[in-house]
């Protein structure tokens, strides 16, 4: 019998893969989305009719017990959260109530409704901020250096008190930065190749960053849904680091997008004070040596190959503009 997934944070870029992926599977996928003003269903418009809308929020208790009684998961994941760390110094309280104690209303609906469902929880590499190792590992201690960092710990030790509290079948994936050409358009990556394809095709003329010092781990984000997947397969519990094991600077990414379309990056990027944040995780590395072995998991993308798919969307997607 096919069994029943449960995503929040459907219409994201992770959830909008890992539906892919599931449907894939075989799965009954039901999907949380609130309500907007204008619905927002982009990347989910070619599977619309293969998945299960679901009304309700991570900050109304009540939705997602309603969710949880109508999908009968036996698998839940929790991806919905204020996602984007520059906002989340904006709105930090609105960014600890999502991202934070929307972890323990998702925790309760699942502890009562849906008690043996296996759960995921989008745990994030940024709760390493001022790195006290490098490589970071299941072992590196927390500093966040965020609000949205901040929140996401709470979020994670949330899940390994549950895991203890009630035998729950309950996973951390501490996913470090990942992309591609569904990601949201604030995020660095997806801002400097859709710049770049505007630029090539003639529509803008600069690009506004902030600190270009920055490095991280970039992976594909339909490498590492994969690896959400497994660790609900497995039969023990635990957490995990998926990152690629290579870093690279927001310079090297620029770079690589400007030269790929022939362009000198140095002409149009523009640094503008009102990127640099208040407090910045300038290196994060991951060691996934602990999925690999456990669940088998290994990235296929890497960094040269995931820039040039987003260039290469982007320039697509603009051409007609
Ligand atoms: P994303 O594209 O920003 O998607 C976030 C999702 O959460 C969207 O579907 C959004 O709905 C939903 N959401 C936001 N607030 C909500 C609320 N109050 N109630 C219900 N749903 C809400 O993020 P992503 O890149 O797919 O990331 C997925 C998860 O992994 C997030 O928890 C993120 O923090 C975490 N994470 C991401 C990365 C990464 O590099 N991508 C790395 C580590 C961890 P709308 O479409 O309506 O806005
Ligand atoms: O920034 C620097 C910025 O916003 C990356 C989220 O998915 O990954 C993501 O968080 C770096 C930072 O991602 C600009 O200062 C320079 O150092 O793409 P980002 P993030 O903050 O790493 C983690 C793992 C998550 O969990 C989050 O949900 O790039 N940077 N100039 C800039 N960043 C942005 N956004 N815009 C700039 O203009």
């Amino acid at each position: 019998m096919s069994k029943n997934a449960l995503i929040t944070g459907i219409t994201g870029q992770d959830g909008s893969y890992l539906a892919d992926l599931l449907l894939d599977k075989g799965y009954n996928v039901y999907g949380l989305v609130r309500r907007l003003s204008t619905p927002n269903t982009s990347r989910i418009d070619h599977i619309i009719d293969s998945v299960e809308m679901l009304e309700g929020d991570l900050t109304d208790q009540s939705s997602l017990n309603e969710a949880m009684h109508t999908a009968q998961p036996d698998e839940v994941y929790n991806l919905a959260a204020q996602s984007f760390v520059g906002t989340s110094w904006n709105q930090p309280v609105h960014t600890g109530d999502v991202t934070g104690l929307g972890v323990i209303r998702v925790l309760e609906a699942t502890r009562h409704i849906a008690p043996d469902a296996h759960l995921y929880q989008a745990s994030s590499s940024e709760m390493f901020g001022k790195v006290q190792d490098t490589p970071q590992t299941e072992q590196t201690k927390f500093h966040p250096r965020s609000p949205y960092g901040v929140a996401k710990v709470y979020g994670y030790w949330a899940c390994v008190n549950y895991r203890e509290s009630y035998d729950m079948h309950i996973s951390n994936g501490i996913l470090f930065n990942h992309e591609s050409p569904r990601r949201g358009i604030e995020f660095v990556t997806k801002k400097i190749t859709n710049e770049a394809a505007r630029i090539y095709h003639g529509l803008s003329s600069e690009l506004r960053l902030g600190n270009l010092d920055a490095m991280r781990d970039w992976g594909f984000a339909g490498d590492y849904v994969d690896a959400m997947w497994r660790m609900l397969q497995h039969d023990t519990p635990d957490d995990y680091v998926v990152s690629t094991g290579e870093t690279h600077s927001v310079r090297e990414f620029v770079e690589l997008t400007f030269s790929s379309l022939g362009l000198d990056w140095e002409k149009y990027v523009v640094i503008d004070p009102k990127f640099v944040r208040p407090a910045e995780v300038q290196l994060l590395l991951g060691d996934a040596t602990k999925a690999r072995d456990v669940l088998g998991w290994e990235p296929n993308v890497r960094f040269e190959e995931l820039v040039s798919m987003m260039v290469e969307a982007d320039v697509e997607r603009l051409k007609h503009k």
